[in-house]
This record gives C-alpha cells, sequence and structure tokens, in this order.
C-alpha cells in the first residue's frame, strides 16, 4: 500500500516514498507526496526538504501499470509535482538510496541537489518501454550532462552506477555512509546559504556546446536508425533533447510533453510495455512457488568443450562460479579452452573487460579429460553430440560418478528429456537447459522440465538462470520445445514459398523488413546449413518428418554449400565478408526443384509472404498452449524475442497476432490448411479464442 511519510530532523523534513516494490510514482503515491510537499512547504519551522525512498530503491519512475487507464481529474501529476519543488524558496535534497529510473530520476533532477549512495544507479529506461521520459527529463538532463552524455543516457535507457553519475554532474556527491543523513546535512547547509535555491532548468551552460554543432543530432539520428533499426522512440527522443538545446525551457517541455502522450498511445510501447511485465512474469511458475528451496550452486561442470560446451562454461564464470569442462581427447580440449581465450580477449579488445575480470574469469574455467574431477560439482550441463546413444552413456557415466544431490541437465535441443533422465537413478534431478548459439551471449534459456524433474530441480535451475544473466523459460518436454517446433512451422513455409514462386533474398527481405536481424535463409547460412541437414536426414530415417519442401536445402547440402562457413549457401559470400549475395546456381536449383514437383512458380506478394511465415509459426504456439507445455502465451513471446530476434517492439508473436486479430489469422490457417492439409491445420486455441473474440493475452 503506497506511503509517504514525513519525518522531521530539526528544520529539515524528510520525506519518504513507500510504495513496494520499487516505489513507483503511482496516484496515490503522487498524491500523497503533493500533501506531503504542501503541507510541508506552508510549515514555517521547516527550512529544507529531503526526499528519499523506503527500502532498496529510490523511486523506479511512473507505474507502469497505471498507464492507458483513466486518471482521475483532480490527481496530481508528476510534471505539477516537480514544478512546485523546483519553484520552491526551499531547497529540495533527493537522497538516493537505490535505483532511481524514469520519472524517479526526473523528481530528482527537480530537486535541487542530489546525494547517491554508492550502489544507486540513475538513468532514464522509458526508451526501452518504447517511451521517452515524460516529466523534463529530456530538457533537465542535457543541462546537467552535456547533450551528448544525456543522448547517450536516454536513447541506450541504461541505468549509470552512482559514481558515473557524478562524474557526469548527475548528482553532486556519493555518500560514504547513510545517504540520508548526508542529504540532511547538504539540507541544512543549503537552508543556512539563505541563497534562491538552484534550479536545473536554469543551468544553460552545458547545452551551449551543442549549439555550435548543428550535424551533432543528424549524426546521432543516423547512427541510431542502424543501433535500433525499426525503433520510433529513440528518434523520439533524440528529437526532444535537440528541443532542449534550442528551445526556451518551458517549449522545450512543451514539446517534451506532446511526444510523450504521442507515445504512451503508440503501438509500439503498448508491445514493449508487454514485454516488460511479460519479462518477469516469466519467472513465476504456478507449482512451484518463489519460496521453493533452491540447491546451492557453488561449482559447476559441462561435458563437451565444443562451441556450445565453451559458451555455456562461460556464463558460470562471467558469474563467478567456477567451472570444468570436460573433454574426451587433449587436442579438442585445447582447442575449446583457446576458442574461450580467443573470445575473452575480444571482449578485453573491445574495451568491454577488464584485462584483470579477464584473468580472474579464466582462472574459473578449468579443463580436464577426467569426469572424476567433475564429482563434486553441484551441476553438470552436458553439451555432447546430439545422438540419443551418445546422450544416454553420458548421463549413465554421470549419474555413476558424481555425487548423488548434483543436478544432471542436457542441452540437448531436439532429444526427448524424459528419456535420457530414464537411464539415471535420479531423474528427478534431471531436467533440460537448452542453451541458444553463441551461448555466452544470447541471453534465452529454455529450462525443459521433464516429467520427473523435481520442484527443488526446477527452482534451483530457473534461479541459475537469472544469476548467470539469462532469461528462463520454463518449456516442456516436446519435439523442438517451444522456440525450435515453432522454428520448423516457419522455415517449412520460407521452404515452400521459394518453390512456389519466391526467391530466398524475396522472403529474407519482408521478414528483414519486418524486424528480424535477418530473413530465414541468411539465419540458415549462418548457422550452417548442414546442421538441419543432418537432423532433417534423422528424422526422416526415424520417420518423423517426410515433409518434401527441403529439397532445395538437400540439395545444397549434397554440393557442400553448407552456408557462410563454405563461403556459399543459400546466398554466395565474397571472402572476409557477410553479406549475402544472390546467387544464380542457388535460383536454377529452385527452379528446377519447382518444376519436378509440377509447380507452376507465380509472382509472390510481400504481404503473403509475411502471413505464410508468421501465422503458421504463430498456429504452432498455439498448439504448445493447448498441449501446456508454455505456461503463458507471453513466455512464447520471451522465447522469440529473445532467441530469435522477433523484434521487441512488436511484442513477440503472439502478442502480435492478437493486435493483428486472431480472427484473421483463423482464415488465412483455414486457407492453407486447404492448400497444404494438415500440418497447417489452426490450432483448437486458435479457433476456440478466434471465435469467442479473444485474444491470446485474455484466453
Ligand atoms: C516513466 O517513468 C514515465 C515518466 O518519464 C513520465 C511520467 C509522466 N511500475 O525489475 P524488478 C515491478 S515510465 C510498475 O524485478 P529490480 C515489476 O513489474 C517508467 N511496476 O526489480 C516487478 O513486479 P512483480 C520508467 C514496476 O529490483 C517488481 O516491480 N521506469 C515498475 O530488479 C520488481 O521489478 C522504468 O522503466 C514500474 N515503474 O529492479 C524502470 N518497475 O514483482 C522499470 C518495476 O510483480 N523498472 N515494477 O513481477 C526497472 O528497471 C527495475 O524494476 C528497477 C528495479 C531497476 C527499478
Amino acid at each position: 500500500m503506497a506511503e509517504v511519510k514525513l519525518e522531521r530532523r530539526g528544520s529539515v523534513a524528510v520525506i519518504t516514498l513507500d510504495n513496494p516494490p520499487v516505489n513507483a510514482l503511482s496516484v496515490a503515491t503522487l498524491t500523497g507526496l503533493a500533501q506531503r510537499v504542501t503541507a510541508g512547504l506552508a510549515d514555517p519551522a521547516i527550512k529544507a526538504f529531503v526526499l528519499t525512498g523506503a527500502g532498496k530503491i529510490f523511486v523506479g519512475g511512473a507505474d507502469i501499470r497505471e498507464f492507458g487507464k483513466p486518471r482521475p481529474a483532480e490527481a496530481p501529476t508528476l510534471s505539477q509535482l516537480i514544478e512546485t519543488i523546483e519553484n520552491a524558496s526551499a531547497p529540495f535534497v533527493a537522497a538516493i538510496n537505490g535505483a532511481a529510473a524514469g520519472g524517479g530520476l526526473e523528481l530528482a533532477l527537480g530537486c535541487h541537489a542530489r546525494i547517491a549512495s554508492p550502489g544507486a544507479r540513475l538513468g532514464l529506461p522509458e526508451v526501452k518501454l518504447g517511451l521517452l521520459p515524460g516529466a523534463g527529463g529530456t530538457q533537465r538532463l542535457p543541462r546537467l550532462t552535456g547533450v551528448e552524455a544525456a543522448l547517450d543516457m536516454i536513447v541506450s535507457g541504461e541505468l549509470k552506477p552512482a559514481e558515473a553519475a557524478l562524474a557526469l554532474g548527475i548528482v553532486d556527491a556519493v555518500a560514504a555512509g547513510d545517504v540520508v543523513a548526508a542529504a540532511v546535512a547538504h539540507a541544512e547547509k543549503l537552508a543556512a546559504a539563505g541563497k534562491p535555491p538552484q534550479r536545473t532548468r536554469d543551468l544553460g551552460g552545458k547545452i551551449e556546446a551543442a549549439k555550435a554543432k548543428p550535424e551533432l543530432f543528424a549524426n546521432y539520428r543516423k547512427e541510431t536508425a542502424r543501433r535500433f533499426r525499426g525503433y520510433e522512440a529513440p528518434q523520439r527522443c533524440i528529437d526532444c533533447v535537440e528541443a532542449a538545446a534550442t528551445l526556451p525551457f518551458a517549449e522545450g517541455l512543451k514539446a517534451e510533453r506532446a511526444a510523450f502522450l504521442e507515445r504512451v498511445g503508440s503501438e509500439q510501447s503498448k508491445a514493449q510495455r508487454h514485454v516488460f511485465f511479460a519479462e518477469r512474469e516469466v519467472a513465476k511458475i504456478p507449482d512451484v512457488p518463489a519460496d521453493t528451496p533452491t540447491l546451492p550452486i557453488k561449482a559447476a561442470a559441462v561435458i563437451g568443450c565444443g562451441t556450445m560446451g565453451g559458451g555455456i562454461a562461460m556464463n558460470f564464470a562471467n558469474a563467478g562460479i567456477p567451472v570444468t569442462v570436460v573433454e574426451s581427447t587433449k587436442e579438442a580440449l585445447e582447442r575449446g579452452l583457446s576458442i574461450i581465450g580467443k573470445n575473452y580477449a575480444a571482449t578485453a579488445a573491445k574495451g568491454r573487460l577488464s584485462q584483470a575480470d579477464m584473468q580472474k574469469r579464466l582462472g574459473l574455467i578449468k579443463g580436464t579429460l577426467a569426469y572424476e574431477d567433475i564429482k563434486a560439482a553441484d551441476i553438470v550441463i552436458e553439451a555432447v553430440f546430439e545422438e540419443m546413444d551418445i546422450k544416454k552413456e553420458t548421463f549413465r557415466k554421470l549419474d555413476a560418478l558424481v555425487k548423488p544431490a548434483a543436478i544432471l541437465a542436457t542441452n540437448t535441443s531436439t532429444l526427448d528429456v524424459d528419456e535420457i533422465a530414464a537411464v539415471t537413478k535420479r531423474p528427478v534431478k534431471v531436467i533440460g537447459t537448452h542453451f541458444f548459439s553463441p551461448a555466452n551471449v544470447m541471453r534465452l534459456l529454455e529450462n525443459v522440465r521433464g516429467r520427473k524433474s523435481s520442484k527443488e530441480t526446477i527452482a534451483t535451475v530457473m534461479a541459475l538462470s537469472r544469476r548467470i544473466g539469462k532469461i528462463g523459460v520454463l518449456v516442456g518436454v516436446c519435439d523442438g520445445f517451444v522456440g525450435n517446433r515453432m522454428l520448423a512451422a516457419y522455415t517449412r513455409q520460407a521452404n515452400a514459398l521459394i518453390l512456389e514462386g519466391a526467391l530466398p533474398h524475396e522472403v529474407d527481405k519482408v521478414i528483414y523488413d519486418f524486424g528480424f536481424p535477418m530473413g530465414p535463409f541468411a539465419m540458415g547460412d549462418l548457422a550452417g546449413l548442414d546442421v538441419s541437414w543432418r537432423i532433417r536426414k534423422r528424422r526422416q530415417a526415424e520417420g518423423k518428418d517426410n515433409y518434401p519442401g527441403y529439397v532445395v536445402g538437400d540439395r545444397l547440402c549434397e554440393m557442400g554449400r553448407f552456408g557462410q562457413k563454405t563461403g556459399q549457401g543459400w546466398f554466395r559470400y565474397e571472402a572476409g565478408s557477410r553479406t549475402p549475395l544472390s546467387d544464380p546456381l542457388v535460383e536454377a536449383t529452385i527452379l528446377k526443384a519447382s518444376a519436378e514437383l509440377g509447380l507452376k512458380r507465380r509472382k509472390i506478394a510481400a504481404e503473403e509472404i509475411l502471413e505464410r511465415c508468421m501465422y503458421p509459426l504463430i498456429n504452432e504456439g498455439a498448439k504448445i498452449l493447448d498441449e501446456g507445455l508454455a505456461l503463458r502465451s507471453s513466455d512464447i513471446d520471451i522465447i522469440w524475442i529473445n532467441g530469435y530476434g522477433f523484434p521487441a517492439y512488436r511484442g513477440g508473436p503472439m502478442f502480435y497476432a492478437d493486435r493483428v486479430g486472431l480472427a484473421k489469422i483463423l482464415q488465412v490457417m483455414r486457407r492453407l490448411e486447404e492448400q497444404h492439409g494438415e500440418i497447417l491445420r489452426p490450432a483448437p486455441l486458435l479457433e476456440r479464442l478466434a471465435r469467442e473474440g479473444k485474444g491470446f493475452g485474455e484466453p
């Protein structure tokens, strides 16, 4: 329950915002704060004010849950409150005891001085919600930091540690001890000086420099368009900072207000707000409550030091957890460890890792050829060759050797976790941890719950995911789990489209323009066409997939065209370049395959390409929900945004589907089923929701 307390310390009033979990500025909190400020200003005994937050956070910003909801007309706005504070004759000092984000930092910028605790982080992350700072942040921050630093902070949305904020001029001091006591002392000093308090709005000096550099904004726009392709909010942030540099303060504020209101109502912001909550929702598992006991993970082991194993090991070292990697030959181990070393060196060369931290991380990774050396590990992640027999043999060995309390996890991307668990005496401690390549970079981790995985095992692996910087999403056992099962529906259609008349670069362009970093064919070339070819052949031999549409991909592999690594695949690549170039040989192979299958090629419009790629993917997502293999549609969105590059500003495939309208998607799926058969039959959940006029987000 929101509460705002006022406590007197001599002539200083300490106002504490107490609205757990992050002291967000809800209508109730703002109302309470406005009442305290008004009462305090009317009290002649109060000479100065300190604003702070209860708990570990200063203020996490406006209450995002209230966006788009009706506001009582009489409720004070954050902007009005900041104006009252900034114009007050008594000084206000912000005691920033923890994160000051968005509206929280804007509130602090409206104060006359800011003191931060050493662990505090400060920033304007509104852009990540498809918004921009809407309570003066774009106008006041540049006046404190200068335009360039403000652009970097507002456009990236990153929070800065207290020391960096001090260097930038955002805070006046970092308190060594109690931040509130330091702020009270500072407030007393300001009051005693008897001068009118310094208003941030009046600080003009640092923005003057930008006026002499008109090209600054044009260059920044260009660079931002490249870095945040497709996102609207970063460009609007730049517009507002430019307004700060070129317009009087009051007009700049007006421009910011108009831009903020436009953003709040935008489709992109709705999508990005959905993603914000979805990312936090993902950790909540109905039958594994937050207080479920977890196993302490003090040491980890990884079996296999190939591309995946090496990347997985780096995650542990990055989080400060010692990890031992096991390989079968000395050569493979040396190769794997040397790649890890090169990866770290590349990060250090870019200035993103100090030499000392690099050495510390490398020191946490040990290589061995002996399973004996991992007996004491708390978790073992297997990343050996993707063959059921090899996996089973590895798990038998691990089960016999590693301490009984340890969790045994498999990084399989296609095999049955239950079948692997069944060869051990501890199926309750077996789980899938499906990392995405490159495993040290990609944030997604599909944690695959086996039939027998215990709650403790699940809770441990979900908590561990967060500790190693991943977003863990709990999924069930099925062919391809959630992400790859949906991916199969998408690539199948991409392959069908090229047989019916489109060319790979045409399909890729539609998907790229939609917002993915690349289309399915360029992605195949990057991942290596031989990987899926091998899986396909195995599945065909097992009678699991007899879809004929992969004929061109198969032929390219038969020609040794495995993608970027061989310089040619769906596209050709010039030496040292990753730019896909169309190849007449591929086109001829496609035309020949179409003719052999008796298909009359036709021109396929961009809209059809998009529908054919996206709707079957969404339909597969609906089947997954029906089968209970993902907990909620927003979990699927998180998987696709973080594992496959689905544009976050579209909210993920299931959110996107709701915006398109399920009735339209159902109509297209029915047509596709008629043309292509059962594999494209609409999911029962899609049928039901469309009939009821609902969406995946409101089943
Ligand atoms: C804004 O300020 C607009 C203004 O410019 C203009 C206004 C006119 N509202 O992340 P956590 C919830 S826009 C409502 O795990 P942490 C969150 O959903 C806002 N709820 O904590 C979760 O709930 P649950 C700009 C919020 O300690 C719980 O708090 N501000 C908000 O790891 C814990 O969240 C931002 O964009 C909110 N503003 O990190 C900052 N924030 O437990 C967004 C969090 O039910 N927030 N919740 O799942 C953050 O970046 C982090 O929460 C923060 C703390 C760094 C503050």
